[in-house]
């Protein structure tokens, strides 16, 4: 058996029950093999980033351990976004739920299908608040998660629930 390796996911949500399609996205994920969540962040609804005209999101971010390779990974957040209805549009569009693996210890890619770490994670304030509220001290690219959010512009990024918004399971299936 591989041995388990901590990844990062950011998982946003602007159409529909937006809480209550994360939750479930979560559910779903810490219930899969060779996956057990190790921490949820707090909810933040968070100005839409990118194409500006459309609803609010919610994000949230979450880490876990994890025996799948990167590519296994990908397949499973993918089979979860299309279970709850996710359908691909326009880039930056809305969206029921989109699931991004962030980062994936000790690993980098550059394929047609993955990227790692996610090539727009420390730019963005709607990853960078809930991560740092998890894992401040994780270094990607250079600085901690903590560096990058003090660097980002957090304005459009309000906490609208602490981390008892939702009780997880860890469901470890190694
Ligand atoms: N892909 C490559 N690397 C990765 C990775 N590290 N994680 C590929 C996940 N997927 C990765 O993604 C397109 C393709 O990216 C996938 O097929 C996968 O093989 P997608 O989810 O189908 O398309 P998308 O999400 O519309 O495009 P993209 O570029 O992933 O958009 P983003 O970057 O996810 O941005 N504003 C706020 N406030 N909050 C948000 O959550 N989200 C977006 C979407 C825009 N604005 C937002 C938010
Ligand atoms: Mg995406």
């Amino acid at each position: 058996m591989t041995e388990a390796r901590a990844a990062y996911l950011s998982l946003g949500a602007n159409l529909g029950n937006r809480e209550e399609t994360l939750r479930e996205t979560v559910r779903r994920l810490a219930a899969a093999d060779g996956v057990k969540t190790l921490a949820v962040s707090s909810l933040y609804e968070t100005e839409p980033w990118g194409k500006k005209d459309q609803p609010s999101f919610l994000n949230i971010a979450v880490s876990l351990q994890t025996t799948l390779s990167p590519e296994e990974l990908l397949a499973l957040t993918q089979a979860v976004e299309t279970e709850l209805g996710r359908v691909r549009h326009e880039r930056w569009g809305p969206r029921t739920i989109d699931v991004d693996i962030l980062h994936v210890e000790g690993v980098e890619r550059n394929s047609p299908t993955l990227t790692l770490p996610h090539p727009y994670m420390t730019e963005r304030a709607f990853v960078l608040v809930p991560l740092a509220e998890i894992t401040p001290d994780l270094v990607v690219k250079g600085r901690t998660v903590e560096e990058w959010r003090k660097l980002a512009d957090d304005g459009g990024v309000i906490r609208v629930a602490g981390p008892e918004w939702i009780d997880v399971d860890g469901g470890a299936r190694f």
